[in-house]
């Protein structure tokens, strides 16, 4: 029996009776569900790497027991690759060397939180396995958390620890502010982005790209693919695909933000995502296409745009413009200085619960043991954007949905 069989046949409370004999048996444990890509270790048998084996087991066990309670289910089985073929695997490697050899200028990975046990486990998993594959010292972590009531704050403080121990550059803050009882929502979401993008706003020369995360269920192949995406494309922002299920049917959740390359919304069904034939087939080839806009639970900001005076901030509309969401005001600013490259990107499928990611996870949805396409294929040629941008207001104090009539705004 291979380490990998070995590895991947420990399921449920076996694994926990395991988790000690492995940490004995093994160099490198925690990689054992990523792709076989070149992962930091310290070298074997120092005294650092005994204790950072240590303190990763520890937290792999506790992570896995708090899902497990709340979820029922073994939550390594869905980042799998067990039954990748060698094939597969072996492209993997091809089409992220540039991002694994070590030149990599470091990511900053963002986000908030807000009562998000469910799918803060997996955050956390796949964050520790993107720093082995990239370097633990090309990954920045900044979690904004405030005033949760599950077990966001106590996984927070263990995961703070942990990278503590780990020396990856962090900052958690976990805070009990509560929200102002009466405020626009836009602008206090844009509020929390900027204290999550705090530490780059203030030494933003470190970083060459931003991933900033929704409260998603993902893999470290989709952070990958999507810094993949924007280093090759020189992407301005590059985003995945998040998906709900809404009577009964999964379908694209982001329609607020999302505008295809005319500036239209796209549609729910995935069928008939864009009105614009081009997008259409690349989306059906699982090949990025460009597009006004997009968030999607999951985007990678080139860091350039944040730099300097001029700098973009996450913010609210201003008076006399229409009130958009924080990152549809973020797009249009974009634009307006001339950084066009934004792509969505297929493959990268994300979702908000176990029900939506288990159903992403069907071949029509979910073709990832297919060879990636070629690079050369999935050259994007990009162009000019839409003169107008359609947009629905929020405008409410209180309000949580769009509210207001549908109107164009200009970038220009
Ligand atoms: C791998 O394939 C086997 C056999 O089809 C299946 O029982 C198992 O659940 C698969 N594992 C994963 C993680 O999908
Ligand atoms: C890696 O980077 C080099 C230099 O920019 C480029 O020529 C090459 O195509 C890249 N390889 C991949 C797999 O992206
Ligand atoms: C994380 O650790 C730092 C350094 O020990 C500490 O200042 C900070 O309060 C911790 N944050 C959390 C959320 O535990
Ligand atoms: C659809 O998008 C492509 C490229 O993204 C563009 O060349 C074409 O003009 C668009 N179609 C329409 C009807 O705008
Ligand atoms: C108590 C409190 O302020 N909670 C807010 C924290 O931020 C989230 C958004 O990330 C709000 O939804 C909460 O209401």
């Amino acid at each position: 029996m291979s380490l990998r069989a070995i590895l991947a046949s420990l399921h449920g409370r076996r694994y926990l009776l395991m988790v000690g004999l492995m940490v004995l048996a093994l160099v490198g444990i925690v990689s054992m569900y990523s792709f076989d890509l070149k992962t930091y270790t310290a070298p074997s048998g120092t005294r650092e790497d005994t204790m950072m084996q240590k303190v990763r087991s520890k937290f792999h066990a506790y992570l896995y027991k708090t899902h497990y309670k709340i979820h029922k289910e073994d939550y390594r089985a869905h980042c799998s690759q067990e039954n990748f073929s060698e094939a597969f695997v072996e492209s993997t490697k091809q089409r992220y060397m540039n991002l694994t050899n070590g030149d990599t200028e470091p990511v900053f990975l963002a986000a908030n939180l807000y009562n998000n046990e469910k799918i803060l486990p997996n955050m956390a998993t796949q964050f520790l396995k993107l720093a082995d594959t990239l370097g633990h010292s090309r990954i920045f972590i900044s979690i904004y958390e405030n005033g949760s009531t599950d077990r966001t704050k106590e996984i927070l403080r263990r995961f703070n620890e942990t990278l503590n121990a780990l020396g990856i550059a962090h900052r958690i803050v976990a805070e009990d502010t509560p929200k102002p009882e009466h405020i626009h929502r836009i602008e206090y979401l844009a509020k929390l982005r900027n204290y999550a993008m705090e530490p780059l706003y203030s030494d933003g020369a470190k970083f060459g790209r931003v991933a900033f995360l929704n409260d998603v269920y993902f893999c470290q192949a989709d952070l990958l693919e999507l810094l993949f995406q924007s280093q090759t494309h020189g992407a301005h922002l590059t985003c995945g695909e998040d998906f709900d299920i809404w009577k009964g049917e999964i379908g694209f959740y982001d329609t607020w933000v999302a505008r295809n390359i005319q500036g239209e919304q796209l549609d729910r069904e995935v069928q008939i995502l864009s009105s614009n034939d081009t997008t259409m087939s690349a989306e059906m080839r699982g090949r990025p296409f460009q597009v006004q806009c997009c968030w999607n639970g999951m985007a990678v900001i080139d860091a350039k745009v944040f730099h300097g005076d001029e700098g973009l901030r996450f913010r609210r509309s201003a008076k006399d413009e229409c009130s958009a969401s924080e990152c549809s005001l973020f797009c249009n600013d974009l634009w307006r200085k001339g950084f066009s490259r934004v792509i969505m990107v297929p493959r990268v499928k994300l979702s908000y619960d176990i029900p939506s990611r288990n159903m992403l996870r069907k071949p029509l949805y979910f073709p990832a043991d297919l060879p990636y396409n070629n690079p050369e294929i999935e050259k994007i040629s990009f162009r000019p954007g839409p003169e107008k941008v359609h947009c629905m207001p929020l405008n409410g104090i209180d309000a949580i949905d769009p509210d207001g009539p549908d109107t164009y705004v200009t970038l220009l």
